[in-house]
C-alpha cells in the first residue's frame, strides 16, 4: 500500500498539486479529501483486478447479495482502516498540517437506504470481504439517497439529498458493461419445431449503466464489488418525444423511495425492482456464461440472495432467461431457480408484507407476469394435492389472490431458503405469520440472527475504546471479535474502570460538542446520555420514551423534594414523509424539548435534545457516547433491531423490551447485566387474537397516566392548538395499538432500576464492560459465516 509516510507524502502532495494545479497550501480541504480517495482508490486497483481474477479462474461459487437500499455512509476512514493505513495516513498528513478527521467529514454519506435493512446490506458486504469470500452486492445508483430532514419549528421537513454533488471517487462507471432492461409492451406467443416460445414486442427500453464500488476487506488482498446500476435513455430511436423519454428513464434511479408501507404501490418502485433484478441477473448469467458451458448447473457456482421482497421479481425473471433464451424446460429452470435462489425476510408486520396490484403489474412487466401466473397455478395445484378440498388455505397461500401479487409467498414458493433475523422473529414466521408455508416446507426455514460489523461501529467509531480494549487483551478481538470476551476478567477491575469512564468522558464531550453546535444546548456530562435513535415509528415506541419523560417532569414540578439522577434524553429519527402519525410525534418531542430545557427547576436534572438528520455519520458519534440503549419496540414486531448491537458493544447497558435480537443480547449477557420490561410476545399476540386489553382502565386507574395523556391536549403544550389529538386518539379511541400505557409502570420501574445500578458506578462499569464482552457473537462475521455455510455453500478463496 503506502510504505512509509514519507512515500505518502510525497504521492500524495504530488497527486494533490497536480489534480487542482495549485499549491498545497492553498487546497481545500474538499480537495483534499477528493485527492485522498483517489489515492485510495488506485492503490487498491491492482487487488481489485487480481480478486476478480482470482473468482475467474478458481471457478469459486459467487454469491450476489440484491438489495434495494445499501446504507453505506462515509468510506474514506473505513476503507483507511481496512487498508491498515489509517494510522500513517493520520500523522503524515498531520506533518503536512492536515487534520484527517476533517478530511473525513467531507464527505457526504451514501445513504441509499432506510434504516436497519439497508445497514444491514453494508454490514454485510463488509464481513464478506473481510472474510475473503466472494460476495458481490448488486443495488441501485440513486441519484438522491433518502431525503435529508430539517426540523423547523419542532416540525420534519424534508429536503432532497445530494450526496452525488461533489461526484464520487469511488465509483467507477462501466459504460461498456450496461444492459438494456425492457417496460410495458406486449408478448407474442408462436411455435418453434414445436415448442411454445415468447418475444416481448414493442417494449420500452432504457439503458442500465452499471458504477461499481470497491468492497475492501479488512487487512486482506481481498476487494469485492458492489453494482450500483444507473438508469439512462437507451442511444437508440424510440418512437417516444425524446424529452419525454429521457425524463421518464432518468427517474428510474432518481430517489430512493423512503419506507412507507402505507403508501399504495407505486408505479415508479416497482419499475425500480424489476430495473435492479433485470440488470443484476442479466449482468450474473453473462459473467457466468463466459466460464461456465452448461446453465443447468449454475446454482452450484451461483447463489443470489434477495434481501426481503423489494428484488423478488428475481424468481420469475430467472425463469424467463431460462425458458425464454436457455431453453431449459418448466422443470428444468424451476429447479436451477429455487435451488439458486434464498429469501430473507425482515418483517413481522403483515401490512408490510409487499403486495402489487396486477393491473399495475401485468402491462409494466408482461412476460414476467406470465410467468408469475404460471407459477401461482403449479403451485396452487400442488396444494390442490396436498390438501384437496381446503379452499381457505389454498386461497391464504396462494401468490395471486383478489388482484393482488403477494411477493412474500412467490419469494417462499421460489427459494431454497427463508430466514429470519432473529430467532424471535424467525419462530413467529415459523409458527405464525408463516406457517401454512412451514408446514409445506420445514426444511426452507432457518434463523440468522443479524450483526454489525465491529470494524466499523467499534474499531473505526470508537478508536478511544478500541485502544483500551487493545492495551488490555491484545489485537486479536479485531480478527475474531468472540476474542472480546478476554474483556470480562476486567469486568471487576479498578483500573481498567477508571480508563473506561475516561473513554466515556471524551465521547460525551464529542457528543457534548455536537450537541451546542447544532440546538445551542449545554449538556451535562455528568447526567445519563439515555439515547433513542432509529426510524420513527410506531411500534418503536418513541412515545413510550416521551411519556416516561413527561412523567418524569411531572414529578419534579409537582415534589419540591424530588430528585433524580441527571438525564440527557436524545433522540434522532427520520419519519416517513406521508406517515402523519410518525411526523405529531417528532412534534411532540421537540414541544417536550421546548418545555424541559426552558425550565430552571428541571434544568439540573434533565435536558431532551432531538438531532436532525439522523444518519450514519451521526450515528458513528452518538453511538460511542451513549450510556443507556433505549430498544422499546412493542414486543414481537421488531423483527431484530441492530442499533442495539452497536450500543452493547459500545458499553451502552440497554433498557427494552423481550422483542427481536434483545431476547439474545440478554441470553449473552446474563438478566442482570439487562434492564428488560413490558409484555412478552406471547401476551402482545394473545391480546391481538383474543382481546382483553382496555387502554382506558389504564388511563382511568393511574393517575400519573392521565396526567401525560391529557398533557397533549389541555393547553400544557403552548402554540400547539389540537396538534397532539390524534396521538390522543390512537390511546383512547384506538386502544392502544402498540400497548404504550400498558407497558408504561413497567417501564417507569425499569428506569428506576437504572438509576439505581447508576448511581453505584461499579456496578454499572461491570455491567457495561461484560455487555463490551459478549458482544463478539453480534458481529456480522458471525452472521455472514452462517449465511455462507448453511445457505450459500461458499467456500474461501
Ligand atoms: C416499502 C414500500 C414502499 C416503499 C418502501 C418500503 C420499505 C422500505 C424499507 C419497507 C421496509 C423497509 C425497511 C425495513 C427494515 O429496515 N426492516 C428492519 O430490518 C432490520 C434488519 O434486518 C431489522 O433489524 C429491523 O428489526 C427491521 O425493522
Amino acid at each position: 500500500m503506502f510504505s512509509s509516510k514519507e512515500q505518502f507524502k510525497r504521492r500524495y502532495l504530488q497527486r494533490l498539486e497536480m489534480m487542482y494545479g495549485k499549491r498545497f497550501e492553498d487546497t481545500t480541504v474538499m480537495e483534499q479529501y477528493h485527492a485522498l480517495g483517489q489515492l485510495v482508490r488506485e492503490a487498491i486497483s491492482s487487488r481489485w483486478i487480481e480478486t476478480n481474477e482470482a473468482y475467474r479462474t478458481t471457478k469459486q461459487k459467487q454469491v450476489y447479495y440484491l438489495s434495494i437500499e445499501f446504507l453505506l455512509g462515509r468510506l474514506l476512514g473505513n476503507n483507511l482502516v481496512n487498508l491498515g493505513v489509517y494510522g500513517l495516513c493520520e500523522e503524515a498528513l498531520g506533518e503536512l498540517g492536515i487534520n484527517l478527521s476533517e478530511v473525513e467529514q467531507c464527505e457526504i454519506d451514501a445513504g441509499l437506504g432506510n434504516g436497519g435493512l439497508g445497514r444491514l446490506a453494508a454490514c454485510f458486504l463488509d464481513s464478506l470481504a473481510s472474510l475473503d469470500l466472494p460476495g458481490h452486492g448488486c443495488g441501485i445508483r440513486y441519484k438522491h439517497g433518502l431525503f435529508d430532514q430539517k426540523i423547523v419549528n419542532g416540525y420534519q421537513v424534508e429536503l432532497p439529498e445530494q450526496w452525488l454533488r461533489h461526484g464520487n471517487v469511488w465509483e467507477v462507471k462501466r459504460a461498456d458493461k450496461a444492459v438494456q432492461v425492457r417496460f410495458w409492451g406486449e408478448v407474442e406467443t408462436y411455435y418453434v419445431k414445436g415448442r411454445l416460445s415468447f418475444k416481448h414486442v414493442n417494449a420500452e427500453t432504457i439503458l442500465a449503466v452499471p458504477y461499481d464500488m470497491p468492497v475492501i476487506g479488512y487487512e486482506t488482498n481481498t476487494v469485492n464489488t458492489l453494482r450500483l446500476w444507473n438508469a439512462e435513455p437507451a442511444p437508440f430511436p424510440t418512437n417516444r418525444d425524446a424529452l419525454t423519454y429521457k425524463r421518464e428513464t432518468e427517474a428510474v434511479s432518481e430517489f430512493l423511495y423512503p419506507d412507507d408501507t402505507n403508501d399504495e404501490g407505486k408505479i415508479l418502485r416497482l419499475k425500480q425492482q424489476y430495473f435492479l433484478v433485470a440488470s443484476s441477473l442479466h449482468s450474473i448469467i453473462r459473467s457466468y456464461k463466459k466460464h461456465h458451458e452448461d446453465i443447468q448447473h449454475l446454482h452450484e457456482y451461483v447463489a443470489i440472495h434477495i434481501n426481503d421482497t423489494h428484488p423478488v421479481l428475481a424468481i420469475p425473471e430467472l425463469m424467463r432467461i431460462l425458458l425464454d433464451e436457455e431453453n431449459l424446460s418448466w422443470d428444468e429452470a424451476w429447479s436451477v431457480t429455487t435451488k439458486t435462489i434464498s429469501y430473507t425476510n425482515h418483517t413481522t408486520l403483515s401490512e408490510a408484507l409487499e403486495k402489487w396490484p396486477e393491473h399495475i403489474f401485468k402491462p409494466l412487466l408482461p412476460r414476467i407476469y406470465m410467468i408469475v401466473k404460471e407459477v401461482n397455478e403449479r403451485f396452487c395445484r400442488e396444494l390442490w394435492e396436498l390438501y384437496p378440498g381446503e379452499w381457505d388455505r389454498i386461497e391464504r397461500m396462494a401468490i395471486v389472490s383478489h388482484g393482488l401479487i403477494r411477493m412474500a409467498h412467490l419469494a417462499i414458493v421460489g427459494s431454497h431458503s427463508i430466514n429470519g433475523v432473529a430467532k424471535i422473529h424467525s419462530d413467529i414466521l415459523k409458527m405464525r405469520e408463516m406457517k401454512d408455508f412451514y408446514d409445506v416446507y420445514p426444511t426452507r426455514f432457518n434463523n440468522k440472527t443479524n450483526g454489525i460489523t465491529h470494524r466499523r461501529w467499534l474499531l473505526k467509531a470508537n478508536p478511544e475504546l478500541s485502544t483500551l480494549i487493545s492495551e488490555s487483551i491484545g489485537t486479536d478481538w479485531i480478527r475474531s471479535p468472540m476474542e472480546l470476551r478476554m474483556l470480562e476478567a476486567y469486568a471487576d477491575d479498578s483500573s481498567f474502570h477508571h480508563s473506561f469512564q475516561a473513554v466515556k468522558k471524551k465521547r460525551k464531550e464529542i457528543l457534548a460538542h455536537r450537541i451546542k453546535q447544532q440546538t445551542g444546548i449545554v449538556v451535562d456530562l455528568d447526567s445519563i446520555f439515555d439515547v433513542q435513535v432509529k426510524r420513527l415509528h410506531a411500534y418503536k415506541r418513541q412515545l413510550l420514551n416521551v411519556f416516561h419523560i413527561m412523567y418524569l417532569y411531572n414529578r419534579l414540578k409537582e415534589d419540591s423534594d424530588f430528585e433524580m439522577v441527571p438525564r440527557t434524553f436524545i433522540f434522532g429519527a427520520k419519519a416517513s414523509p406521508g406517515y402523519h402519525y410518525a411526523k405529531k410525534i417528532i412534534k411532540l418531542i421537540n414541544s417536550v424539548a421546548d418545555k424541559v430545557n426552558s425550565d430552571p427547576r428541571v434544568a439540573p436534572y434533565m435536558k431532551v435534545v432531538f438531532l436532525e438528520n439522523y444518519r450514519v455519520s451521526l450515528a458513528e458519534e452518538i453511538i460511542p457516547a451513549t450510556d443507556l440503549s433505549e430498544q422499546i419496540s412493542t414486543a414481537s414486531k421488531e423483527a431484530s433491531g441492530t442499533g442495539n448491537m452497536k450500543f452493547m458493544m459500545n458499553g451502552a447497558l440497554t433498557i427494552g423490551t423481550l422483542d427481536g435480537a434483545n431476547i439474545e443480547i440478554r441470553e449473552a449477557v446474563g438478566e442482570d447485566n439487562i434492564i428488560t420490561f413490558g409484555l412478552t410476545a406471547e401476551q402482545v399476540l394473545h391480546y391481538y387474537q383474543k382481546g382483553g386489553y382496555t387502554s382506558l382502565d389504564y388511563y382511568h386507574h393511574h393517575k400519573s397516566i392521565q396526567t401525560v395523556v391529557e398533557q397533549l391536549v389541555n393547553g400544557f403544550f403552548p402554540n400547539v392548538g389540537s396538534e397532539f389529538e390524534m396521538i390522543y386518539d390512537s390511546l383512547l379511541e384506538q386502544n392502544d395499538e402498540f400497548f404504550v400505557l400498558k407497558d408504561l409502570s413497567s417501564y417507569s420501574l425499569a428506569q428506576q432500576e437504572v438509576e439505581r445500578v447508576y448511581r453505584d458506578q461499579r456496578s454499572w462499569y461491570q455491567k457495561s464492560i461484560i455487555n463490551i464482552a459478549k458482544s463478539g457473537y453480534f458481529s456480522s462475521d458471525r452472521t455472514i459465516k452462517q449465511y455462507s455455510d448453511e445457505i450459500w455453500g461458499l467456500s474461501i478463496r
